[in-house]
């Protein structure tokens, strides 16, 4: 059997911050962290992991257009985009694998700009609240896919 595509794990902006900054929010776990169980939870499924993060939206964009052919599905937690980026909604709308949106923090108990996310409608799985747990949750369930 061929070797399957990469999982990509994107991260937006400030999320190169996890750990460091705001713990009650985002707990104390670093994206290194969220690297590592990422990886480790896509390797039970025989899958590797392309992890990223930029702060920058066009940086997104054109990796989310990698994923139209270099990845097997597509982890986003897009941070602060997701509440006002069309233009993201739109590239992951153009990818035919499966999507999962992840938020650390239970974004519907914080400020009213944070309850919509353009992202959600064109995910097809969405994980909020579960702090990084969320990334090893959505790798798991994107495996499952994947592989089923
Ligand atoms: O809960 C999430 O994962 C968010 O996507 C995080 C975004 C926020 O704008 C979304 O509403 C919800 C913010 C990421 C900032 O991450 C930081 C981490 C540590 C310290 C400071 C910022």
């Amino acid at each position: 059997m061929s070797t399957p595509l990469p999982l990509l794990v994107l991260n937006g902006p400030n999320l190169n911050l996890l750990g460091l900054r705001e713990p009650e929010v985002y707990g104390t776990q670093t994206l290194d962290d969220v690297r590592a169980l990422a990886e480790e939870r896509a390797a039970q499924h025989g899958l590797t992991v392309d992890v990223r993060q930029s702060n920058h939206e066009g940086q997104l964009i054109d990796w989310i257009h990698e994923a139209r052919t270099g990845h097997c599905g597509v982890l986003i937690n897009p941070g602060a985009y997701s509440h006002t980026s069309v233009a993201i909604r739109d590239a992951l709308a153009a990818v035919e694998v499966p999507i999962v949106e992840v938020h650390i923090s239970n974004v519907h108990r914080r400020e009213a700009f944070r309850h919509h996310s353009y992202v959600s409608a064109v995910a097809d799985a969405v994980i909020v609240g579960a702090g990084v747990d969320g990334y090893a949750l959505a790798v798991e369930w994107l495996a499952r896919r994947v592989r089923a």
